[in-house]
Parts: structure tokens; sequence; C-alpha cells
């Protein structure tokens, strides 16, 4: 799971990488390069499994961010920086709303909407080119042939292009799995999930969730985006120190909870994935995959031989076993369960795969 960090210039993307990834680089203003980070996805259910069966490894899940360069009209005629930009699962889009005389903005004024607005023009246009393009080329081999899936894809990229004629990013249309299959190889900028990332200033810290919920308003719900809002310069900063320090200075700004665990909980959301948790003596860990999954899915996430030679899963909620402080107390209230291929996994069930 992989995400696009971008913006336009000096809007708090670097900041916002730090926060999620813990990596700090002061000196990467206005750099050219993208930078792939990690974030290990906070999750207290681990810390708890953990106390039960101490085991000498916790593995979180992780989610990658990718910093990238300032968007502009130029960056998206880069081959390069396109390439890298369609490859990704989903965008973070940083608006800015932070006032700040000393920090310069490109278009003269703080506009979160009207930023949002050309970024997604940007990356409608950038989709248009690839639509004419491949329409060109299908026009011209349906006079040479009759073929239905050259009709199909036809009628499929008219559609595309009528929409996007209309300013409208794809993240909006409704497709048929089949559609969806032969859309995919386009990568289409303005078809990935979208998460818009306010950076407020230092003033908003005590009241992120009020300022959040005015903007949700103010952008308004599109399909395919989520918003969450992050105070990018000291939420950067905190993610510099340990934990009992960052939680002694979140307290003396008055952030209530880490923005690392907003946008996580932000970029899940969008995506519609979920964890559940494998709990032994060995490693307590968290693995993430898409809502509904069956356990025959959760198994192939953990090792394709679980998925191939699955047999039955144990499950049992993470909080019945904390509570009861391990198997023999799940087992003795009749609260593990035995279940098959086709069941759907819950968020926060702790799975033990039986296989071949
Ligand atoms: N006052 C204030 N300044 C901020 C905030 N977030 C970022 N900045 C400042 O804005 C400048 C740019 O921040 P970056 O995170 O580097 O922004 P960027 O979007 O990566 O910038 P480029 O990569 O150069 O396009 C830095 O000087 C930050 O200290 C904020 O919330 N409040
Ligand atoms: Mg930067």
């Amino acid at each position: 799971m992989r995400t696009a960090i971008i913006g336009l210039p000096m809007t708090g993307k670097t900041s916002l990488f730090t926060i999620l990834t813990g990596v700090h680089e002061a000196a990467r203003v206005g750099s050219l390069e993208t930078r792939i980070g990690i974030a290990k996805v906070p999750d207290p259910r681990l810390d708890a499994l953990a106390k039960i069966f101490d085991p000498p490894k916790i593995t979180q899940a992780v989610v990658e961010y990718v910093d990238f360069p300032a968007i502009s009209k130029e960056a998206l005629r880069d081959p390069s920086y396109l390439a890298s930009l369609r490859v990704v699962d989903a965008l973070a889009h940083v608006l800015r709303i932070f006032e700040d005389p000393s920090v310069p903005h490109e278009k003269g004024s703080v506009d979160a909407a009207r930023d949002r607005d050309d970024v997604d023009m940007e990356l409608v246009l950038s989709d248009l080119v690839v639509v004419e393009k491949r329409l060109e080329r299908v026009e011209k081999d349906r006079k040479k042939i009759r073929n239905p899936e050259l009709d199909q894809e036809h009628d499929l990229l008219m559609r595309c292009k009528a929409m996007l004629e209309e300013n409208t990013p794809l993240r909006g249309m409704t497709l048929s799995t089949d559609e969806e299959k032969r859309i995919r190889g386009f990568q289409f900028l303005s078809q990935k999930p979208m998460l818009y990332v306010l950076n407020a200033g230092e003033e908003d810290a005590a009241k992120l969730a009020e300022v959040e919920k005015a903007y949700r308003e103010k952008l308004g719900a599109k399909p395919g985006t989520e918003v969450a809002v992050v105070c990018g310069k000291i939420e950067a900063e905190l993610a510099e120190l340990g934990p009992d320090e960052a939680k002694e200075l979140m307290g003396s700004y008055g952030l209530a909870e880490p923005g690392l665990l907003r946008i996580i909980t932000a970029t899940y959301s969008l995506l519609g994935l979920m964890s559940f948790l494998t709990a032994g003596e060995t490693e307590v860990r968290a693995w993430t995959i898409p809502q509904s999954s069956t356990a025959v899915k959760a198994a192939g996430a953990i090792h394709s031989d679980f998925e191939k030679k699955f047999i039955r899963a144990e499950v049992v909620n993470w909080k019945n076993l904390t509570d009861l402080g391990g198997y023999p107390g799940v087992r003795e209230k009749g609260l593990l369960r035995l279940e098959g291929k086709e069941y759907i996994v819950k968020d926060g069930d702790v799975l033990v795969i039986r296989h071949s």
C-alpha cells in the first residue's frame, strides 16, 4: 500500500512525510527527488496482546508514503514524475491553511478550496491526454478490424473523456467489475483515491477536530475522497522526540492525538482497509487487508502457501483474548471459533491458520 504526498510548493508535504515516517530532513525544501518512507500503523491492540504472549517481536502493519516534489504543469509533463505517480495506490494532497507571512505561497494567498480544485484539474488534464491518445489508436484499429473488445474499450474511454472534459475527476465514476479491470491499466491519476490533508497553523492545535469539520463542509463531500488535518510544523517536531517527551509537548499545545493516527485512520477508511492480528510466543503482529476479506485471503496475506493449503482458521476477538488472559481462557468460555475459507474476517480478529 503506497500513498503519494503531493501538493503545491511549500505547503507542508515534507513536514507531513516526517510526521508519518519519523524521518526528518530539513534541507530538502524545494527538492526534486521523491523519497519513500514507511509509517508504522499505531495499534494499541498489539501492546495488549504482547502483555499476554510476551513475544520477542512485535510487528506493526506498515503503510508506505512517498514525498513528491511540488506538483506543477511542468512536473506533470515530466515522464519520470508521471511514471512514479501512476503506480501509487492513493494520493494525499497537502492543502495549506496556515497563515505565515514568512512562508511564501505560490498563489499569493491561502485558499484551500482553490488549491484543491487547481491540482485536481491538473490531474484531470493529464488523464485527458492519455484518453485522447488511446482513443485515436482505438479508432484507427476499429477501422481495420471488427472486434467487440475494441468497441467496449471505445465506449468506456468515451465515458471517461466526457467526464474529464467536464473537469470531473474519474474517482466519481461508477464502474462494473469488468470495466474496472479494463480501466486499471491506464493508471489514471484522477481516479486514485484522494486524501486531502489540511495543514493547519499551531494556533489551531487545540481545535483540530473543529477545523476538520469546518473544512469538510467547505470542501464538500466528493466520491473517493477523505479529509484529515495536521499541524505540520509542530507535529513534525514531535515526530523526532521519544514517546514521553512527545506526549508532554502534545499536552502543552493541546493536541489531542498524534497526526500519524489521524492520517492512517483516514487512509484506511479511504482505501477500505482493516487489520487482523496474529499472536503467539514468537511474534505478535498486525496485518492489513481489504475490508470484507475472506479467511483464506487473510491467510494469503501471511503466506501464499497458507492460502493454497488452507484448512481452517481459529478465530477469536482480540479483546476477549486479552481479557481472558490467553487461549486457555477463551477455549474454556467457548469463545474460540473454527471458521472455514469463506468466513469474513473482522477488524480485530486474532487468527491462527490451520493448513496442511
Ligand atoms: N507556520 C507554519 N509553517 C509551516 C507549517 N508547515 C510547514 N511550515 C513551513 O513551511 C515551509 C515548507 O514546509 P515543507 O514541509 O518543507 O513544505 P513542502 O511542501 O515539502 O515544500 P517543497 O518541497 O519545497 O515544495 C517550512 O519552512 C516549514 O517550516 C505550519 O503548520 N505552520
Ligand atoms: Mg518538500
